[in-house]
């Protein structure tokens, strides 16, 4: 059983060394507990995007704490999802435009592809009529959206909006999600649904793949 404060506390005070061994450790143990490393993971990263806000720390330590998760989630990939050999179905994903945040992403990615999809990933600052540029040329009926930003929302919601506007609302599902995505924004957004987890995303885009 590893200690989730320490993990948390490490990947908040941004201590390399201690992070890794940790999720080694988890792995060496099977990897069963890699999806609370993930959890604490986070948890340390909202600290330091805390600790950014009230200036403790700097973009250099915002860079550096990227770098790290990036590392981190590198080790306990492997074991946040099972491979399925069965073919789910192609999506695209990508973070919003005026976003460069792309951990997060990268992680529902890697999960999507292991639950069996075949991800075009847009990348960053990617806006509407690229999206649907995309979907109409590879005919793809999941769009899921990230971003971090507050301003990520507004760049969510002129996708669906331009969606609706060339009558192709009915044709896609979206699916949205990033730290500041809740019920309610998903409302405001107006998308199909929401996630947090990368498991409940594989989850959802699986069902609607699945009824399509
Ligand atoms: C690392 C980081 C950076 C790195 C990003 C590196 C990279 N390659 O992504 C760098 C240094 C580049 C960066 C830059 C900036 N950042 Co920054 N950053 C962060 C930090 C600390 C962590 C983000 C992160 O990776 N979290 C870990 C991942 C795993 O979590 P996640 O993204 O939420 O993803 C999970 C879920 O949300 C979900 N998910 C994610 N995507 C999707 C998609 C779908 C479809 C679904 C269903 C689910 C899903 O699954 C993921 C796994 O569980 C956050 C703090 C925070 N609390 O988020 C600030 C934060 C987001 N940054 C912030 C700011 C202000 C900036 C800068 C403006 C700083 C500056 N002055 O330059 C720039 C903005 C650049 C831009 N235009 O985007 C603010 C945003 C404030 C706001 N409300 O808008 C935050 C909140 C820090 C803070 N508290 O002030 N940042």
């Amino acid at each position: 059983m590893f200690d989730y404060d320490s993990l948390k506390n490490a990947m908040a005070d941004l201590e390399e060394d201690v992070v890794l061994a940790i999720l080694e450790q988890v792995m060496a143990d099977g990897g069963e507990e890699a999806p609370e490393a993930m959890k604490a993971c986070q948890e340390g990263m909202n600290v330091v995007g805390e600790r950014f806000e009230s200036n403790e720390y700097f973009v250099s330590d915002l860079i550096f704490s990227g770098e790290l998760m990036t590392e981190a989630m590198d080790i306990i990939k492997p074991a946040l999802a099972a491979a399925s050999t069965e073919k789910a179905g192609k999506m695209i994903l990508c973070t919003v435009e005026g976003d460069l945040h792309d951990i997060g992403k990268n992680i529902v990615k890697a999960m999507l592809e292991a639950g069996g999809f075949e991800v075009v990933d847009l990348g960053i600052d990617v806006g509407a009529d690229e999206i649907i540029r995309r979907m109409k040329e590879d005919n793809i009926q999941i769009i899921g959206l990230s971003g971090v930003l507050t301003l990520a929302i507004d760049s969510m919601k002129a996708v669906v909006d331009a969606l609706e506007k060339e009558g192709l609302r009915d044709q896609a599902k979206v699916i949205i999600g990033g730290a500041p995505v809740t019920g309610k924004v998903c409302d405001i957004v107006g998308a199909d649904a929401w996630a947090i987890n990368p498991a409940d995303t594989v989850k959802t885009c699986t069902e609607w793949a699945k009824s399509a």
